[in-house]
């Protein structure tokens, strides 16, 4: 007969599952087995990247139930100017009020419910439905509704909100009807950011890419650097390919790079002190509601900027910093975004989930307010090592999905570089499990 495994692990014959066991029934998967059985230190079951029905429920039980990053108020400078974001059926409207306030609306009318704003992004006077033009305030009240009848009150019909958190800058949103406590994310992560001034820093460019390929894929991709010298020759030239490893692991061949590392430690160290700068190193993955990194590490090179020899591609200094020597203060937040911000340039990162099989990459790339395009900062020099470095993990995460896709894939196990990705899924398992408790009862 037919010896079953336990998830990605041999049978107790030592024979592994037969095709068409391990990754999917025909039935559809059996998502509570699933979440239960998930093996630590292993790659998800092929269900949670291919399947629709795990596609579903990580909206819900993500997506619309913890915070996630939309984008930073560099994005909507002026009130008026909005973002809207789609996630699953829902969207979102994040926009700048009259009193520069950031404020989150379900993107949903309340006379008959018709989509709002159908653009990416834009700015208006007011929010004017095109079905009846019902309008409403970027705050979200409802100013006018022709032709009603007597004793229609308009403040019974204000657009119904979302919560929303900016953090030095960065904006999240929280969908769920109670939003988990994000302070204590934000009193450790604020110190790190706030001297790099998001608030006055523009949009110098913004470049979508959609992936084929399950947005859990794309981050677990970004959660490590096993990839990053075979793959990334533009990145590795200043983001050194040592990260991951634990000091007494480091192989041979990278031993160079990791004297340069721990120099260029040294000099960033006393430029943050002389900043006021923190750098250590503050890791709570997984085992809350929000798991966060946030480090302050040295860049390779001239070690100022992404760039291909590390020197800063604008010429303008981000808030009142004094140096372009600060590394990157790079941050990853669950479940969906990574960032860095250097001295010259901020560039952050949002995964939006399309389908099971395909991801939103938004990369946005911040520079000071005063720089101006082909004075201080050439655009293609400020844009071109992740602008390469994206369309290299994209590949990756592409390929990555047509694997996991076939009936042969078995989990496979993470390298000791690679803890970042066991974290994301205990991490996403244990919302999985929270959301499933929620919802019955
Ligand atoms: O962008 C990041 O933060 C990650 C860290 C390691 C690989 N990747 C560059
Ligand atoms: Fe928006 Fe009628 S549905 S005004
Ligand atoms: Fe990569």
């Amino acid at each position: 007969g037919l010896s079953r495994a336990a998830p990605g692990q041999a049978a107790p014959d030592g024979s592994v599952p037969r095709l068409g066991i391990a990754g999917r029934d025909i039935a559809g998967p059996d998502i509570d087995r699933l979440i239960d059985e998930r093996r630590p230190g292993y790659s998800l079951e092929a269900p949670f990247y291919i399947s629709p029905d795990l596609f579903a429920r990580d909206v819900e039980a993500i997506f619309a139930s913890t915070w996630i990053f939309v984008g930073s108020v560099a994005e909507v400078p002026e009130p008026g100017d909005f973002v809207t974001i789609d996630i699953g059926t829902y969207s979102v409207i994040v926009i700048r009020d009259d009193d520069d306030g950031i404020r989150a609306h379900h993107n949903v009318c309340r006379h008959r419910g018709t989509r709002l704003l159908g653009e990416p992004a834009g700015s208006v006077g007011n929010i004017v439905c095109s079905y009846h033009q019902w309008t409403y305030t970027p705050g979200g009240e409802l100013i006018s509704a022709g032709a009603q009848a007597p004793g229609f009150d308009p403040a019974c019909f204000s657009l119904r909100s979302v919560s929303v958190r900016t953090i030095a800058g960065l904006i999240f949103l929280c969908l769920g009807p109670e939003p988990h406590d994000i302070d204590e994310v934000a009193e450790v992560i604020s110190p790190y950011l706030a001297p790099h001034d998001i608030a006055g820093a523009k949009v110098a460019a913004q470049v979508d890419l959609i992936e084929d390929s399950n947005w859990k894929l794309v981050m677990e991709n970004n959660r490590e650097c096993y990839h990053c010298e075979a793959g990334h020759p533009e990145l590795t030239c200043t983001f050194f390919p040592t990260y991951g490893y634990a000091p007494d692991e480091i192989p041979p061949r990278l031993q160079p790079a990791y004297h340069r590392f721990l120099d260029a430690e040294r000099r960033l160290h006393d430029n943050c002190d002389r900043n006021g700068l923190p750098f250590a190193l503050v890791e709570e993955l997984s085992g809350r509601p929000t798991g966060f990194r946030i480090e302050r590490a040295a860049l390779d090179g001239q070690g100022e900027s992404y760039t291909m020899d590390g020197s800063a591609a604008s010429a303008k200094l981000l808030g009142d910093l004094d140096t372009f020597t600060l590394g990157r203060a790079s941050l990853h937040v669950q479940p969906n975004m990574w960032f860095h911000a250097m001295g010259d340039h901020i560039v952050t990162f949002s995964v939006v989930p399309l389908a099971a099989d395909r991801t939103l990459v938004r990369t946005t790339w911040l520079v000071d307010a005063d720089a101006e395009e082909g004075v201080d900062y050439d655009l293609a020099n400020l844009t071109s090592v992740w602008m390469k470095t994206n369309e290299q993990d994209a590949a990756f995460c592409e390929r990555g999905q047509l694997g996991v896709s076939s009936p042969a894939y078995l989990p496979g196990p993470y390298a000791p570089t690679e803890g970042h990705l066991d974290e994301f899924c205990t991490w996403y398992i244990e919302r999985l499990k929270a959301h499933r408790e929620r919802v019955s009862g």
